[in-house]
C-alpha cells in the first residue's frame, strides 16, 4: 500500500514534468560565436520572444551594441570581456537589428526577428 510520502512525492514529480512536455520551457537562444574578430554566424534569424547568446572566443574584449558604428541604438549592449564571456539579449518585436563592436568598428552582425 502506497503511504502519503510516496504519493506526495509522484505529485511533485508530475507538476515538474507536465510543462516540460508541453514544452513551456522557453526555446534554447540562438547561438552566436565571437571569433578571431567575427561574429560568426554574422545574421541569425529568430521568432519574437526568442533569444540570442553571444560567446567570446577570443581572449581580448568585444562588445555587441545594437545599432551602427557612430549611430548606437542602446536596444541592448553586452561588454564581453574575455575568453567564456557570454551575453544575451531577448528579441520581442519583429524587425531588423544590426548590430556592431565598440572596440572593433568593422565587426558587424544582424539579428533578424521574424514570425515563422
Ligand atoms: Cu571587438
Amino acid at each position: 500500500m502506497r503511504d502519503l510520502t510516496e504519493t506526495l512525492r509522484d505529485w511533485r514529480v508530475a507538476a515538474v514534468m507536465i510543462p516540460a512536455l508541453m514544452g513551456a520551457h522557453p526555446a534554447a537562444p540562438a547561438a552566436v560565436a565571437i571569433k578571431t574578430f567575427q561574429f560568426g554566424p554574422d545574421t541569425v534569424v529568430v521568432q519574437p520572444g526568442e533569444r540570442v547568446e553571444w560567446r567570446n572566443a577570443d581572449a581580448i574584449e568585444h562588445t555587441v551594441t545594437a545599432g551602427v558604428p557612430d549611430r548606437a541604438a542602446h536596444a541592448f549592449e553586452g561588454t564581453l570581456a574575455g575568453v567564456g564571456a557570454t551575453f544575451t539579449a531577448r528579441f520581442d518585436r519583429s524587425g531588423t537589428y544590426p548590430y556592431f563592436c565598440a572596440r572593433h568598428a568593422f565587426m558587424k552582425g544582424v539579428v533578424i526577428v521574424a514570425a515563422k
